[in-house]
């Protein structure tokens, strides 16, 4: 049987050699390129080597030291950011375009990880970390390869309900660990709904105060703090995940309405609402605490977001006329662009004329008419594509499943790998397409465990979608690749669901 390099996504190139492993032993040592750095421990390489050391002595059971420029040490594993055309020791840097682009090459003498970013060299260490293989003599070894690859898509995201049951800073870094795992590079955060508000905004108190106690059915909830926050945030970056924000609005927030009694037209704060119904909420663009309310947690989510983007939500307003919606969902979106930052919004705001440029379109019905996003993209607008009978990881993998919805149909691993982006919206403008983003909607996940049962596999599918090219694409070899992965998950501790339709040991 031929040997399976199980890395996903599938890499752009993988070469198998027939030779000797890596052997992973108490003499392995990580070394730094760091050669004409004045501090080498704040060389930019460091976070992605420091991931490297833990990995391999983890896996190993020796402590991995980590060293700075030391072509000499044997056996070594050598972590270097390529720089233009040469690196100082002469390595050519013959990487795929992009910044995102990295090597692993590994043979008995030693493994060399390659990137021209720091987020490229997570993705060599993530694949070193799928690569390692423990033999039954419980030596850990990595298979003689040489891996150059880049992704295909900019944006591979996981959108994350945290509203309709709240997800704890701990188990919060289980995910993000999984999008790192996959080279998943957004994790979007939908952070208020009508049931609860999960971050605490220095100018609303009242919204976490009032609103975050409670998750859907009367479960236990909770909201972040500004440190929890600064905690997520440094997280998911050390491991090349970026946070995307959403405050939901005009649309899906009572929460806020219960905060705040000045937002609804009597004055008075509306009831928790624990229920799994949506639509029934809405903001009202008449009254001149809404456009304050907007300004300021907009401002303030702004200010608490390093990337490029905050999401206004904007899904699923159904009892307000199109022209109020558009001025609410305007006024949102200048509220962040005021602070410099590019909008993300759900599908209904492509019919919002006066959007700022660039707006990101986020589309998740795929049973709408395409035709308003087509025409939005060639007004400027860009496309997520988070097409539900695809992507949304809370549908039931069948009919007999415990958890989930099923409104979008029920996706199993195959309905979850095997579509093309390019072909869910012919006409498309080239380049109008950012990436792909799965969401997970928490209505009846309640655990960790419900929440990891529902992303995997599905999540490790929709990343090979998102970061491969079609041509490397094959549903037979993910299977195949995929079994080594069940494995993993079983030795994290992970609850995953063991679809029929994947071989696993
Ligand atoms: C639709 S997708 C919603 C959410 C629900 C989800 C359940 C979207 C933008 N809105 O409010 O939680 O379906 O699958």
């Amino acid at each position: 049987m031929p040997h399976v390099v199980p890395v996903v996504p599938a890499p752009l190139v993988v070469e198998p050699a027939d030779a000797p492993p890596y052997v992973v032993s108490a003499a392995t040592t990580v070394v730094v390129a760091a050669a004409d750095a004045a501090h080498p421990a704040d060389h930019p390489a460091v976070p992605a080597a420091v991931l490297a050391a833990d990995l391999l002595g983890r896996s190993g059971g020796h402590a991995v030291p980590l060293r700075f420029d030391d072509p000499g040490v044997p056996g070594a594993v050598h972590v270097r950011l390529l720089d233009g055309g040469r690196d100082a020791d002469g390595a050519v840097d013959d990487l795929p375009a992009g910044d995102e682009a990295y090597r692993v090459v590994a043979g008995e003498h030693g493994v060399q990880l390659d990137a021209r970013t720091p987020e490229g060299l997570v993705h060599a260490v993530v694949t070193l970390r799928q690569l390692l293989h423990e033999r039954p003599d419980g030596v850990v070894e990595v298979p003689a390869v040489r891996i150059v690859d880049a992704p295909r898509y900019a944006w591979r995201g996981l959108s994350l309900d945290v509203a309709r049951h709240f997800v704890s800073v701990p188990d919060l870094k289980v995910v993000i660990g999984l999008l790192g795992h996959y080279k998943l590079n957004v994790l979007h955060l939908h952070l208020t709904d009508d049931q609860a508000w999960r971050l605490d905004l220095p100018s609303r108190p009242e919204l976490v105060r009032r609103s975050s106690a409670h998750s859907v059915g009367g479960d236990p909830g909770g909201h972040y703090t500004a440190a929890d926050w600064a905690e997520i945030l440094t997280y998911a970056h050390a491991r090349g995940v970026r946070v995307v924000p959403e405050i939901d609005v005009p649309g899906h927030v009572n929460a806020a309405q219960h905060a705040y009694g000045e937002l609804t037209p009597g004055g008075e704060p509306t009831e928790e609402y624990l229920g799994i119904e949506v639509g029934f909420s809405r903001l009202h663009d008449d009254l001149p605490a809404t456009h304050a309310f907007l300004a300021d947690v907009f401002g303030d989510l702004a200010r608490m977001t390093p990337g490029p983007y905050v999401h206004v939500g904007g899904d699923e307003v159904l009892t307000m006329a199109p022209d109020e919606y558009a001025r609410l969902v305007r006024a949102a979106a200048h509220a962040v662009a005021a602070h410099g930052k590019s909008v993300v919004a759900w599908q209904e705001a492509a019919h919002v004329p006066g959007l700022p440029p660039g707006t990101v379109v986020q589309l998740w019905d795929d049973r709408a008419d395409p035709a308003p996003f087509v025409a939005a993209a060639h007004a400027g607008a860009r496309l997520l594509l988070s097409p539900g009978s695809r992507v949304y990881l809370d549908m039931k993998y069948d009919a007999d499943f415990p958890l989930g919805l099923e409104w979008a149909g029920h996706v199993e691993l195959r309905d979850a790998y095997a579509w093309e982006p390019a072909d869910v919206l012919p006409g498309l403008p080239e380049g109008a397409v950012v990436g792909v983003e799965a969401a997970v909607w928490t209505e009846t996940l309640r655990t960790l465990d419900d929440l990891t049962t529902m992303l995997l596999p599905r999540l490790a599918a929709v990343a090979e979608v998102a970061w491969s090219v079609p041509e490397r694409r094959d549903w037979a070899d993910l299977t195949r690749r995929l079994t080594a992965h069940g494995a993993y998950w079983d030795r994290l501790g992970l609850a995953w669901y063991r679809s029929p339709q994947g071989v696993w040991d």
